[in-house]
């Protein structure tokens, strides 16, 4: 032991990067990993941090998004008054992901990533007749492979450039019996697909501030869609910034609290099997939309014992301010509880 702090006084001293730190503390390299909880981000962001030269990481991250009621703008819109527009109107949506993800660092400036999302989503329906109904569909969404480059690691601030691609694994032929369709299995809207069928881009960029007990951080990124998928569409591209503070309550549990904001464009070209006069949701030009959340997270890094170096984390975010081009289902709740392994 005594051995192995002066190897680490040693490191410190001579300020090696990434070097391999003492008695099996699987750090982070920069300020975005180590042995402290608050060494870890908010589990709600994502392709924050790189890790030192031949780790590994394994995550796993559970979403869950609730949505009830429809909007326009900024303003509520009854069922009642979507049903004045359309035959049938959606009441309510509930996502749930699961997130499976792996991450290898090749060098102490690049680390590689690799997710793939499973979907479950469920959404509710009431008809102009009186009758009410709900569609499920999930599976396998879009499998993304990432960079994370370091472009710059100093003592307090890390800038990271993140670049990736995500490709169309997940279907876009998700159907279900629709009662109003006499129980016939019928391809569901846009919202309930689990793919977007393009490749898409992601960049982004994320800062991380190391100041003690507290770290702050931000990060922007898009999703930029090429092309059309095979159903003669592309999804709208999607922009997201987010900022967030965390404070070290004492070295294995960390809180903070973070905003972010989303921003995501209408669908361009539709898909033929859909008829967007029927219901909101199946029609293109009416899914863009803005939102801001105010999220609270909690992580907590077990310190000894058999699961030690174990990170389980969980963030609740409620929507502050949304804006969307509806009659379009608006946010209530996402939740992201998560497990994260480094070694
Ligand atoms: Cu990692």
């Amino acid at each position: 032991m005594a051995n192995g702090i002066r190897a680490l006084a040693l490191t410190v001293a001579l300020g090696l990067p990434g070097a391999v730190l003492a008695d099996g503390d699987t750090g982070h390299t920069g300020h975005a990993g180590g042995s402290r909880a608050i060494d870890h981000v908010p589990i709600g962001v994502v392709g924050e941090h790189n890790h030192g030269a031949g780790e590994f990481m394994l995550s796993y991250r559970f979403m869950f998004m609730s949505m009830k009621g429809n909007r326009d703008g900024t303003e509520r819109v009854s069922t009642a008054d979507v049903l004045t527009e359309f035959p049938v109107s959606p009441t309510a949506m509930d996502m749930e992901m699961h997130m499976f993800g792996l991450m290898w660092a090749p060098t102490d400036r690049l680390t590689l990533m690799a997710m793939v999302p499973y979907l479950r989503l469920d959404m509710d329906h009431r008809t102009g007749m009186g009758g009410s109904f709900t569609t499920r569909s999930d599976g396998f969404g879009d499998l993304s492979l990432s960079g994370i480059y370091e472009l710059y690691g100093g003592e307090q601030h890390q800038l990271l450039l993140n670049l990736g691609m995500s490709g169309p694994t997940g279907t876009l032929r998700a159907a279900d019996n629709l009662p109003p369709t006499m129980g016939e299995r019928v391809k569901l809207p846009y919202p309930m697909q689990i793919g977007s069928g393009t490749p898409d881009l992601l960049p982004g960029l994320t800062w991380n501030g190391d100041f003690g007990r507290v770290r702050l951080g931000t990060q922007v990124r898009g999703v930029y869609r090429i092309g059309r998928n095979r159903e003669g569409y592309r999804l709208g591209h999607r922009f997201a910034a987010t900022g967030w503070a965390a404070v070290e309550l004492c070295r294995s549990v960390s809180a903070s609290l973070r905003f972010s904001f989303d921003k995501w464009k209408d669908i361009v070209g539709d898909d033929d099997d859909l008829n967007g006069d029927t219901v909101p949701t199946a029609d293109p030009s009416l899914r863009a939309g803005r939102r801001v959340d105010a999220a609270l997270g909690l992580n907590y890094l077990v310190g000894s014992g058999p699961l030690k170096g174990h990170r389980f984390a969980i963030e609740v975010a409620r929507p502050i301010h949304q804006i969307l081009d509806g009659p379009q289902l608006e946010t209530d709740w996402l939740t992201t509880a998560g497990w994260q392994l480094a070694f």
